[in-house]
């Protein structure tokens, strides 16, 4: 006796019913050119070793100090140890770029990619026990020296938190993959969008002192009943945008206080995350997606987020 078309139709709806749940990150990246698996999966591995690192390594200063002039974490440089290994062993990175290195690094000469990262963003929060992350970007070019965000094949970070979770978008809208007890990333949120919403997470607030168009805008805001959600680490504030599909990242600059973020570390592969989840980011004139990459070292104003309050953060400061 045939089964009734409803109990059918359930059973053969099962697969695409739990297809988020039985997904996997390899599953996942089935259809993406094998070269560029090859490097994403490198950084969901070092992901995983990090996330390890950061549960049981020290929180002591490393007593050396990055390009910035900032002080290392001996995590920052097991951070990015752990990242140049799973690179190298990748195979198909040409070179690669990292906030705790002064140059790029010749990695393959047979490579096709070029990456940037950041590889513990946000690790003075580490010892208060806040969220911290991982942040990189894929270029398919032997340089990064005069590409922009456009020429991104593919961008994501890893957020170490209560849960550890893994953000990829190859040219498509970001998805987020979290942490198994087997080792395994399943993925959890298929398609991450950004709408409209009042949630703002302002960055930099000492420079209103001299920046009267950007307390204007936090006036704006504040009076307007706006959600505060900001902890100091721009992964895990990024990603809560993400998440809720709402809201504004802002961290412009003044004079004595100028902005800091870095356009190949931070900026422009969280801006490629951002615009394919159908936000905005701007540099106040730009897209931070069109700002060339003239030196590793290079800082930019940026916002982030939904379209309205990135128009709205460009017409308050744009004097
Ligand atoms: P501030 C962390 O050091 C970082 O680079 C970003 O993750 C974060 O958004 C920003 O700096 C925080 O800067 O000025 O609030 O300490």
């Amino acid at each position: 006796m045939k089964p009734p078309f409803t109990f059918r139709r359930i059973l053969y709806s099962f697969p695409i019913i739990l297809y988020p749940f039985l997904v996997n990150l390899t599953e996942f990246l089935a259809k993406t050119e094998p070269n560029l698996q090859k490097v994403i999966l490198a950084f969901a591995e070092s992901a995983k070793q990090i996330d390890s690192e950061i549960r049981t390594h020290s929180t002591d200063k490393a007593g050396t100090k990055n390009e910035f002039g900032e002080e290392q974490l001996a995590l920052d440089v097991a951070a990015d140890k752990i990242i140049f290994a799973e690179l190298e062993k990748s195979g198909v990175v040409a070179t690669a770029a990292s906030e705790e290195q002064s140059e790029e690094k010749a990695l393959n000469p047979d490579g096709e990619f070029s990456t940037a990262c950041d590889p513990l963003d946000g690790s003075s929060l580490v010892d208060v026990n806040l969220a911290v992350g991982t942040i990189f970007g894929i270029w398919k070019s032997k340089k990064l020296i005069g590409e922009t965000g456009r020429g991104l094949v593919a961008a994501g970070y890893a957020v170490y938190g209560p849960r550890t979770t893994f953000i990829i978008a190859i040219d498509s809208a970001p998805a987020e993959f979290t942490l198994q007890e087997n080792g395994e990333w399943k993925l959890t949120i298929e398609k991450m969008e950004i709408g409209e919403g009042k949630m703002f997470s302002p960055g930099n607030l000492r420079a209103c002192a001299e920046n009267k168009e950007y307390l204007a805008l936090l006036d704006f805001w504040a009076e307007n009943g706006y959600q505060l959600r900001y902890s100091g680490g721009m992964v895990p504030d990024i990603h809560q945008i993400l998440v809720k599909g709402k809201g504004i990242f802002s961290y412009p600059g003044s004079e004595s206080c100028p902005a800091k973020l870095r356009l190949v570390y931070e900026c422009a592969p969280l801006a490629y995350l951002v615009e394919h989840a159908g936000g905005a980011s701007s540099d106040l004139e730009k897209s931070i997606l069109d700002q060339e990459i003239q030196s590793l070292e290079q800082r930019t104003v940026v916002a982030l987020g939904s379209q309205e309050e990135v128009e709205r953060f460009e017409k308050f400061l744009t004097v």
